[in-house]
């Protein structure tokens, strides 16, 4: 097996967190670092839930503290489906490990930069960071090999009819980030929501491991599971898989524009689906979007990552 060098950015929420706990154990992942921003709560709790994250997988991850606001705008949370604190209010104890010293941007921009092998990027936030890097530092785009993100929705959003969290809390990163030259996966809100649901009898399986990251994504998913009464479909989760895994999905390249400015629609991910785009149109296709994700192999991959078997 190859395995990817790879920066985790991420808001450390309740789906953040499952994510990371796949992610850590995967044999395919040399995890370089995990890069925190503002999002699903303000910072300083993500820096917490990152380090309580990477105490439960043992593993041996630098945990970077990013930018804590969005480039132009107030930051927008989302407690309401995460918790106050961030990981369901459970009780999970504070972290014996700290944080890094150096700022999540100067460490994505070193590591992209001067690290000897190709560097892949996963994103499960606002796209806060990675658009500053590439500000600072536009070769980015010609040294990341891939940048695969939770991002945006094709027919639908969830913080707004049409626009998705990450993409909503700062489309002005958004905008930098789907302009720039890297290789990019979008796993939006659709296929999400149709194939990667997870039920009670998975979470069971889970559940019976005895490592402390099961016992962690046993409980983050309990938690969902009674907190929307029903199967739950952690988006960060889905799209760590198919980061690790793409064979896991399928996708087709689309021109896809980040709407910064309508009344409604401000934060949406415009995905030209069009038979026929005419020469009238400039956009060329510039960002793989997955369409659909092969459910059980998503929940055996899933499991097996967790329990060790993969
Ligand atoms: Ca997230």
């Amino acid at each position: 097996m190859t395995t990817k060098n790879v920066i985790i950015d991420c808001d450390t929420g309740v789906d953040d967190a499952i994510a990371l706990l796949i992610g850590l154990q995967s044999k395919a992942l040399n995890v370089l670092g995990i890069t925190c921003v503002g999002g699903n709560v303000p910072l300083d709790n993500v820096v917490r839930n990152t380090l309580v994250v990477v105490e439960h997988s043992r593993a041996h991850v630098p945990v970077f503290r990013g930018c804590a606001q969005p480039l132009l705008v107030p930051l927008q949370t989302a407690k309401y489906a995460h918790g106050s604190d961030g990981l369901g209010d459970i009780g999970f104890p504070d972290p014996q490990l700290t944080e890094q010293t150096e700022h999540a941007v100067d460490f994505i921009v070193r590591t992209g930069m001067d690290f000897p092998e190709p560097v892949d990027l996963i994103t499960l936030a606002p796209l806060t960071n990675i658009a500053l890097a590439l500000v600072r530092e536009p070769r980015l785009q010609e040294k990341i090999r891939s940048l695969t993100m939770m991002a945006g929705g094709i027919g639908f959003g969830n913080s707004t009819a049409f626009a998705e969290f990450n993409v909503w809390v700062d489309p002005e990163a958004a905008d930098i980030v789907f302009r720039s030259h890297i290789p990019k996966t979008m796993i939006a809100l659709d296929p999400i929501n149709q194939y990667s649901k997870i039920d009670a009898s998975v979470i069971e399986r889970i559940e019976r491991g005895s490592a402390p990251w099961c016992k962690m994504a046993g409980a983050l998913l309990r938690h969902g599971l009674e907190r929307w009464k029903g199967p739950v479909s952690p988006p960060d989760a889905a799209a760590m898989a198919v980061a690790i895994e793409p064979s896991t999905a399928t996708s087709k390249e689309y021109p896809v524009m980040v709407e910064t400015r309508g009344q409604y629609t401000r934060g949406m991910t415009v995905v030209d689906r069009r038979r026929w785009r005419g020469e009238s149109t400039a956009a060329q296709p510039n960002v793989h979007v997955v369409e659909t994700i092969d459910t059980s192999r998503y929940h055996q991959f899933v499991l097996d990552t967790l329990l060790g078997a993969h």
